[in-house]
């Protein structure tokens, strides 16, 4: 069979750009290229150069990884994107991305540098910024920040990139890009312009000033439930294009952008393919952050568990369902009031999208990463609730479940990967603590540095709801513990 690498190979039903490809530059760097990118904000990209035009298209760069560039690639950049809804399945080529930079610092400095490039986008999760979150600076113990700041004339990480790229386009006088974070993170532009020109200010005190002054950090809330493709996925995607795509991406129907509008260089209209430009993000990005993810970290550690292997499956269990819309309502009620915005229907809305039944996102790939999530998900929640006189408890029985999946065993006794950047220093934190008494495995984990805010973890309604359900979790089993807590 043909591989996907060109619009006129493509026999079938999927749905085809409005515009040709080769007649459209390059605009756009994306850093961290998965399969939220391709679904999330290739597909908007895609939408606004079939609407608008322009030189929009995307560079991805994967930072270390070959796969997706060795999938792209041949494909000319072209990929099958699957919309699977409780309705039914459509798929449509997406054309936006040009081509795919894989583990090359060089090359990928090189296209930041060029001067057609206006945007740099990035997705690169939580954890792949090297910024510590506290402090807002740059994580001196990142080994990517480490090896950069010692040789900043040839970065790898994203900080020594950016800054490496902006420090060559000032001096050349290119203007500089704009930086659109997209990942999910509390102000998320805020945060990778401290990270930016705190890394700026070690290495070039006077460029920290001229970015500081002259580089628009636009912050952006985004929301796509995308997971990770299957060979299922490449099946469909043969079925809709007749032809074999190794990109394809599947997701749900749905999809959110919303985004500062500062873009001094120009950009796609990408509000023909949904996105919503607003003058403050912070309310709509806390709204998602508290309730889409706080409650899907929640389930993820309740359900998988409780050997739940999809999102679906959580959400057709009759006690973990009741407690996903406990935790909803707990994080709303934490939010402040939205205009537009009604965050019951918002809540129902979520548990519509995670009962998606053509979905099938694993807990496991939630579950990852908890130390870089928790924080802006469950524990700055929990400490407004304390702030508004509201029971933590919703919140705390997300922390005792991610403590009890810190363990590395299921309630059936298996075994299982952490998968968290901070797995070792949660191993050491653990060494020689009790598996068998909550307290003390609360504290022990509570006490990792800058994870849970100092006032959190003082606080002795947090700590005694903690403990309790945890020592649940230890002694009568995870199921039982959940099934008590959605009695109540
Ligand atoms: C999820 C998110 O993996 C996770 O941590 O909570 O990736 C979630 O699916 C997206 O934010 C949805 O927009």
């Amino acid at each position: 069979m043909t591989r996907l690498s060109s619009l006129a190979a493509v026999q079938g039903e999927a749905l085809l750009p409005g515009y040709d490809p080769s007649q459209h530059g390059r605009g756009i760097v994306h850093l961290g290229i998965g399969a939220f990118h391709r679904a999330h904000q290739a597909a908007v990209t895609d939408a606004a150069l079939s609407a608008d035009g322009g030189n929009w298209r995307i560079t991805g760069v994967s930072l270390r990884s070959r796969e997706v560039a060795d999938a792209l690639n041949p494909q000319n950049g072209l990929f099958t994107l699957i919309e699977r809804g409780a309705a039914g399945t459509r798929a449509r080529v997406v054309a936006a991305i040009r081509d795919v930079i894989a583990a090359d610092p060089g090359a990928t400095l090189a296209a930041l540098c060029d001067p057609q490039v206006r945007i740099v986008t990035l997705t690169v999760t939580e954890k792949g910024y090297g910024i510590d979150r506290v402090r807002r600076s740059p994580d001196a113990d990142d080994p990517a920040v480490k090896a950069d700041l010692q040789a900043p004339d040839a970065p790898s990480g994203v900080l020594g990139l950016l800054v490496a790229a902006l420090r060559q386009r000032h001096a050349a006088g290119v203007e500089p890009f704009t930086v659109l974070c997209c990942d999910n993170l509390p102000e998320n532009g805020a945060l990778l312009r401290d990270g930016v020109i705190g890394f700026a200010r070690m290495v070039d005190p006077t460029l920290a000033d001229w970015i500081a002054d002259h580089v628009a950090f636009p912050s952006s809330m985004v929301d796509r439930i995308t997971p990770a493709a299957t060979d299922t996925t490449l099946a469909e995607a043969k079925r809709q294009t007749g032809c074999d795509d190794l990109a394809a991406v599947e997701t749900e129907p749905f999809l959110q952008w919303v985004i500062e509008d500062h873009f001094p260089q120009g950009r796609p209209a990408w509000e023909a393919g949904g996105a919503i430009f607003v003058a403050d993000v912070a309310p709509y990005e806390r709204m998602k952050l508290t309730m889409l993810n706080g409650s899907h970290s929640m389930l993820a550690y309740a359900g998988f568990l409780t050997s739940r292997r999809y999102v679906r499956d959580v959400m057709g269990d009759p006690v973990l369902s009741v407690l996903v819309s406990r935790h909803l309502r707990a994080a709303a009620s934490v939010l402040p009031a939205l205009p537009s915005i009604d965050l019951a229907a918002y809540a129902k809305a979520l548990e519509e999208r995670f009962r998606n039944p053509a979905i099938a996102h694993e807990t496991w790939q939630i579950a990852m990463d908890g130390t870089q999530k928790l924080p802006q998900r469950i524990f700055q929640p929990a400490l407004a609730a304390l702030g508004q006189g509201q029971s933590v408890r919703p919140f705390a029985l997300a922390a005792a479940a991610w403590m009890r999946f810190t363990l590395g065993r299921t309630d059936d006794g298996r075994d299982h990967a952490l998968r968290d950047p901070r797995e070792a220093e949660i191993r050491n934190a653990l060494a020689g603590v009790s598996r068998e008494t909550g307290e003390a495995i609360r504290d022990a984990l509570s006490g990792l540095p800058g994870l849970v805010p100092a006032e959190l973890a003082a606080t002795p309604a947090w700590r005694d709801a903690v403990a309790e359900l945890l020592q649940g979790m230890l002694d009568k089993g995870v199921a039982a513990t959940l099934q008590a807590e959605a009695a109540t």
